[in-house]
């Protein structure tokens, strides 16, 4: 399905963030900096998410790279994915395959951070002058919700991932799919 949509930044935030959320499926995206098992966990989903479909709602769940995807737009959908920095670090956010528009930024509330939620303090940002145009790139600041909005046209099995190669080899890594699995594509792990 392809949807015609206001330009970014044209209509007011809080009118904005319901045209959005009307129109397109929104997919939220954890940015998590956890040691489990002597290993660092730096991508997550916020949820409810497709492995794990009873996490409450704003509650963020690491994911390692070798988990099941989580993001499976449809071909050709128009999808604004939400990445949400729970951690002290600015992370520069890449999707492969697809350019994107930064729609907006919002704040989140510190106290819940520590209890694993995710709560949105309601301040919005609307992108920086040299934010507009198409991107393939974001910077997702410490304490914020990053989202950016895109068109999945293209079949297959990509990535997304910090751009920080010491991030990136480190977990912060994540496949993603567009459309169904095609031959030739990883099999589906089972849900660890
Ligand atoms: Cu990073």
């Amino acid at each position: 399905m392809s949807v015609q949509l206001e330009p970014t930044g044209s209509l007011a935030p809080a009118k904005q963030r319901r045209f959005f959320s009307r129109l397109i499926k929104e997919r939220k995206m954890a940015l998590v900096g956890l040691v489990i098992m002597g290993t660092l966990v730096l991508l997550g989903t916020v949820g409810p998410d497709m492995i794990d479909m009873d996490t409450p709602a704003g509650m963020w769940t690491e994911r390692m790279w070798m988990e099941p995807v989580t993001e499976n737009p449809a071909v050709g959908a128009t999808e604004v994915w939400e990445f949400y920095n729970t951690t002290g670090d600015a992370h520069p956010m890449h999707v492969h395959e697809v350019v994107f528009e930064v729609v907006n930024r919002e704040g989140l509330v510190p106290d819940s951070l520590a209890e694993g939620l995710v709560v949105l303090d309601g301040v919005i940002t609307l992108p920086e002058p040299s934010e507009t145009g198409f991107k393939d790139t974001v910077i997702a600041y410490p304490g914020q919700v990053t989202r950016v909005r895109a068109q999945f046209k293209v079949p297959g099995q990509y990535v997304w991932h910090c751009h920080i190669v010491e991030h990136e080899d480190n977990e912060m890594m994540r496949p993603f799919r567009i459309g169904p699995v095609q031959l030739g594509q990883p099999p589906e792990p089972p849900p660890m």
